[in-house]
């Protein structure tokens, strides 16, 4: 038998997006993060088909709109990525808000503003049109707070590290240079993939993290290490690291949501502020704190971020169950 699923390919400022338009399950649940569990549970080898090799790459990264669950919603959106279902994915929002428009998926009660339930909660988009394409997509992510500071981690080869651990939609360690890390170039790329799996480990062993009113999202997913800005444009620079071997293209959404309620937290940032975040390949996110807020028992911000997204091709995937690599793998040293 062989399942057919018709995709978008784009990218959010270098990073890649699969908007899956055609051949996905109806999902059990009353929500999106329980739908998100339920995919997980039930069909998590589309997931792997469409995003590992040999139809996908370490970075692939896809999302799909389902109809919408709150009464001011256009969509819900379920992010399906290497690193599994995502609570929320910035640059996969971004990405699939303007493919999705392009192309009349999508198609919202205002022509400027999109609403989406996410996983991790609800999204709203304002959009920039330039005629009939999509200029940039200004996101209002999930409120996101700092969960740790100064987590103690020995890692190996940098020895003694000290970590902060925030929320932007998914949990990252945030390593700033200090001791044995020097900053991104001097690490380097090969050293980050190689470093990043232990780190996450070690965070993740370190503390339990688990978010403050939805207890299916916790772990820390993804490590971020941060350096000063090489663009005159930008505050800062980031290498955020996902799944097995991947260092996102783009400054990361969730990540600059998390780097944002850190910085606040520790009295760096303020509401009202801006936060233009460059990513390991010199693209930019243009971040906000919009207003203050608390998440449980934590300080949070409201975030939000502005990039940009273009479509490359569409795809039409075949997964034959005759192929011994139906369902994807990854090569892993
Ligand atoms: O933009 O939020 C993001 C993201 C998460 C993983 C890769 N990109």
């Amino acid at each position: 038998m062989r399942h057919t699923f018709s995709c978008l390919d784009g990218h959010t400022c270098g990073n890649p997006v699969r908007l899956i338009m055609g051949g996905m399950p109806e999902l059990k649940g009353t929500d999106m993060s329980a739908k998100r569990l339920d995919f997980m549970a039930r069909h998590d080898w589309i997931r792997t088909a469409l995003m590992f090799e040999p139809r996908g790459h370490d970075m692939m990264s896809g999302a799909i709109f389902y109809p919408p669950h709150s009464a001011d919603a256009d969509a819900s959106i379920l992010f399906v990525e290497t690193t599994g279902c995502l609570p929320m994915c910035g640059h996969g929002t971004i990405g699939a808000i303007t493919m999705g428009l392009e192309n009349g998926i999508l198609k919202p009660r205002s022509r400027d503003e999109v609403v989406l339930d996410a996983p991790a909660g609800r999204v709203r988009a304002e959009i920039e049109w330039d005629g009939e394409r999509v200029a940039g997509v200004r996101i209002f992510n999930v409120a996101s707070y700092l969960a740790c500071r100064d987590v103690e981690l020995h890692c190996p080869e940098l020895g003694k590290l000290s970590v902060d651990i925030a929320y932007g939609g998914n949990y990252y360690a945030i390593v700033e240079p200090q001791g044995g890390y020097e900053g991104i170039d001097a690490l380097g790329v090969d050293r980050i993939i190689a470093l990043s799996p232990k780190l996450r480990e070690l965070a993740d062993a370190a503390v339990d993290v688990i978010h403050p009113e939805n207890p299916s999202v916790r772990g820390v997913s993804h490590v971020m290490w941060t350096d000063a800005p090489k663009s005159a444009e930008a505050d800062a620079r980031n290498a955020v690291f996902y799944g097995k071997r991947a260092i996102d293209r783009s400054p990361c959404g969730t990540g600059t949501s998390a780097r944002m309620a850190q910085l606040a937290a520790r009295g760096r940032l303020q509401p009202g502020d801006t936060f233009v975040h460059e990513s390991i390949i010199g693209s930019l996110f243009h971040g906000r704190v919009e207003s203050a807020t608390r998440l449980g028992e934590f300080d949070a911000i409201m975030p939000s971020i502005r990039g940009w997204a273009l479509q490359t091709g569409i795809n039409t995937i075949f997964v034959d169950e005759r192929d011994p690599f139906a369902h994807g793998f990854s090569v892993t040293g």
